[in-house]
């Protein structure tokens, strides 16, 4: 077993924790901003400092590379360091550092493994300023080409090749030259069931299906007051409507149906005038694509009801679309054996969040690993997972690690 220093880890995860901090404890690097930059730059130097030959590629995702005895395809591990507004400290972050651990522990045990060792950050996984979400990894693995992920661009409409060569992160390296033989991605579960179960380990079989859809709505703006009902356009009650039918959809179907209208803009957005623009997006997930599909259909069907009875203009803009993905089912019964050699608990799930391993599995065997989230929280400030958890996690992903890279 490959001895791992915990305190190190969590030091490194709360000295990265620092940059970007915000309130209440978490942390806001938004992808491409002077705070994923600084993010980026710290991560890097202690890439270096470990040693790693260091790749910067053309979406701005970074490898660090540690050389095996055999030139052959590398076992890598990763995740991503950008973060949303209200960010906490282990979303991606927990990945990537746990990985720089396992790359400390060959180096002080003075192990060269025969496969060469990686560790990544994907760029934008979070898509949370630029859509799509997990940007870098599906450029990494030839989803979208280059151009289109530069075109993509935030609300104030700025460009992700404008901000990647402004930060100082347009790598040369081609995305997806480094073909890893295997791809481990080390994650907090971010949902509730490992901590209502107190399971130590998730051994995520597979990630659900994404749906993200921006809608902007033109209706008529008018005087709240002398505007009677019958003559109103008003885009506010669309995009509220919207909101409560997706909630009673997702109810009404069961199962792993979710559904989310996280943004909201309205226009003129005053207490006195009818909204005449209303700019909101909706969240869609299932693990089973029919189920997707269906629920997707039965949102349009709708805006579409209320957009005529209403008589106001929709425009809609798909900002992601992702199919369910299934791991690699060898990769993760060596999660699972991995597990349970170390006398954790586990249980098989599929993960409600995207990761960048979703788009990894289309290049190479990929699995996940998972520890709890207390109380199932995240994109909050008060995500915490206990440190026990983060060890036991980082343990099994540098036991997987070490017996991937000798095959
Ligand atoms: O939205 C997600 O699932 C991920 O955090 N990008
Ligand atoms: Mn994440
Ligand atoms: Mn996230």
């Amino acid at each position: 077993m490959l001895p791992l220093n915990d305190r190190r880890l969590l030091g490194a995860l709360d000295e990265l924790a620092g940059i970007g901090a915000i309130e209440g404890g978490g942390c806001a690097r938004l992808a491409l901003t002077d705070e994923d930059r600084l993010g980026r730059d710290l991560v890097v130097g202690w890439m270096k400092d470990l040693g790693l030959d260091v790749r910067v590629d053309a979406i701005g995702n970074v490898i660090g590379l540690r050389a095996g005895r055999e030139n052959l395809a590398p076992i890598m591990t990763g995740s991503h360091i950008d973060t949303v507004r209200t960010g906490g400290r282990y979303d991606g972050n927990y990945g990537v550092l746990a990985g720089l651990e396992v790359v400390r522990a060959l180096n002080e045990a003075k192990i060269t493994t025969r496969r060469p060792v990686a560790v990544a950050f994907f760029t934008n996984e979070e898509g949370a300023r630029f859509q799509p979400d997990m940007m870098g990894s599906l450029v990494y693995v030839g989803g979208i080409g280059l151009n289109e992920a530069y075109a993509a661009s935030d609300k104030e409409g700025v460009s992700v090749g404008d901000e990647l060569r402004r930060i100082g992160y347009l790598g040369a390296a081609r995305p997806g030259a480094l073909r890893p033989h295997a791809f481990v991605e080390l994650h907090i579960e971010q949902g509730p069931i490992l901590d209502e179960e107190k399971v130590q380990i998730g051994v995520v079989e597979s990630v659900q299906g994404i749906s993200w859809t921006e809608y902007t709505v033109t209706g008529v703006s008018n005087h709240a007051g002398t505007t009677p009902m019958r003559l109103r356009r008003d885009a506010g009650y669309l995009a509220a409507s919207v909101n409560v039918f997706a909630r009673r959809l997702a109810l009404e179907m069961g199962g792993n149906q979710v559904a989310t209208v996280g943004s909201l803009a309205l226009r003129p957005n005053l207490i006195n005038v009818v909204p005449n623009r209303a700019v909101f997006t909706v969240d869609l997930r299932n693990t089973d694509e029919a189920k997707l599909k269906q629920a997707e259909t039965r949102v349009a069907a709708h805006i579409a009801e209320v957009a005529t009875a209403e008589r106001v203009e929709v425009v809609a803009k798909v900002l992601a679309r992702f199919e369910p993905v299934i791991f690699d089912a060898g990769l993760v019964d060596r999660v699972e054996h991995h597990a349970r050699a170390l006398s954790l608990s586990t249980r098989r799930m599929p993960s409600g969040a995207g990761h960048d391993a979703q788009m990894m599995q289309r290049m190479c065997p990929t699995a996940m690993i998972f520890v709890p989230s207390v109380a199932g929280l995240s994109h909050n400030v008060k995500e915490h997972t206990e440190a026990a958890d983060l060890a036991a996690g980082a343990q099994v992903l540098a036991n997987l690690m070490l017996e991937l890279a000798e095959k």
